[in-house]
């Protein structure tokens, strides 16, 4: 008996669309839910709650479905519960619908909010209850944690309960299944295992275990599952775990530093930052240039992509006007920015100016010329 006693796996998103190398990532995404079944597996766990979004789809392939199928069948001992996401609503054209599923499996419907009860270890005082629905459609407007007559679930505190769902906690408006922190509070639950969204977060209310599996830089840094364990008087304690795997990282590259703007030049400055392997990169070039001098983004990536694929170079650099150069113009910019210029040389010898006041005044003249002033501007 390992001391693992549930696992959450959320938001495995099978059969997503990946942009680049799709067949590859979806075998990859899948050996990821492989080896979080092995870990589930390995420690023994008891049971392997599910809260939503296992796929990215409402009818997901026939091979997928059966590979998931396939992996629920190598834990018979652990009890696998599901409560379908709004991207896998308990709809009837979903697997959860029509496929036949492992003994050791159960899913949560629809209609009504079900308690699932069942003993853990014996060790354990208290019997544990997990309470579930599915959310029943691509939207959820109403909180699915209130029933039809809007009552919330009343627990028994004789048991240990834990919540499975799928939903937005703390956002009131939302679409997919908010839930408010008063219902959270007035519940009592031990432990919330939500899913939704898709970074790690944990509050004393609830738990969002993020993506296993990442899928874009808005899924950047480590990614996995939560473990946890009931202690004998029927407390819940958990914890995040990484699953191995890709990451994408952000990273930052200040142009300033370099004399010349050029790929070449900043590959260089790149390079240090990051390293050859399986993570994504996002660059994001930052800092003040010169005016006219430009990064050439794809090149950048062009010469990168070799040893890095999918690789990103974001341009944030913003242009330093060179007023000097502007002033000997022959045109109504060059005499604006004389003016200006002769006003900032008094400005230091007077100080009857703000210094500030002029500044802006060029650069808010000179975007006036671009024609990129907006009412928005202040
Ligand atoms: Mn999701």
């Amino acid at each position: 008996m390992g001391n693992i006693d549930f696992m959450i796996c959320a938001d495995m998103h099978l059969d997503s669309t990946f942009a680049i190398d799709n067949e590859l990532r979806r075998e990859e995404q899948k050996f990821t839910f492989e080896k979080i079944i092995d870990m589930a597996a390995e420690s023994d766990a008891e049971l392997l709650l599910i809260p939503g979004d296992l796929f990215d789809v409402r009818n997901p392939s026939e091979e997928t479905v059966n590979f998931v199928i396939r992996q629920f069948e190598k834990i018979p001992n652990t009890q696998i519960l599901i409560a379908p996401g709004n991207h896998d609503p308990y709809t009837t054209d979903s697997p959860y619908f029509y496929a036949e599923w492992p003994e050791n499996v159960y899913v949560f419907k629809a209609d009504t909010m079900k308690c699932f009860e069942t003993s853990l270890r014996d060790s354990c005082q208290k019997k544990l209850r997990v309470y579930g629905i599915a959310n029943a459609g691509h939207f959820t407007r109403k909180t699915l944690l209130r029933d039809s007559n809007n009552n919330l679930p009343v627990l028994d505190a004789g048991y240990t309960n834990i919540l499975l769902m799928h939903g937005d906690a703390e956002v009131a408006k939302s679409v997919y299944n908010p839930i408010t922190t008063q219902d959270l509070k007035t519940c009592g639950f031990d432990l919330c295992a939500l899913g939704h969204r898709h970074r790690y977060e944990s509050t004393p209310l609830y738990t969002y275990a993020g993506v296993p599996y990442p899928r874009g830089f808005d899924e950047w840094g480590e990614c996995g599952i939560i473990e946890g364990t009931i202690t004998d008087g029927g407390a819940v304690i958990c914890w995040f775990v990484p699953v191995e795997g890709r990451r994408y990282i952000e990273t930052e590259v200040n142009a300033e530093e370099i004399d010349d703007c050029s790929p070449e030049e900043l590959c260089i400055e790149i390079l240090k930052k990051i390293t050859p392997g399986r993570d994504f990169y996002k660059i994001k070039i930052e800092g003040r240039i010169p005016e006219g001098k430009k990064i050439n983004c794809s090149a950048i990536e062009m010469r990168l992509s070799e040893d890095f694929p999918g690789i990103k170079i974001e341009d944030n650099t913003v242009p330093v006007t060179d007023y000097n150069l502007i002033s000997r113009e022959n045109s109504l910019r060059g005499i604006f920015i004389r003016k200006l210029l002769s006003m900032q040389r008094e400005v230091s010898r007077e100080k009857v100016i703000d210094k500030q006041a002029v500044a802006d005044a060029m650069a808010l003249g000179m975007k006036a010329f671009d024609g990129t002033l907006t009412a928005s501007d202040d």
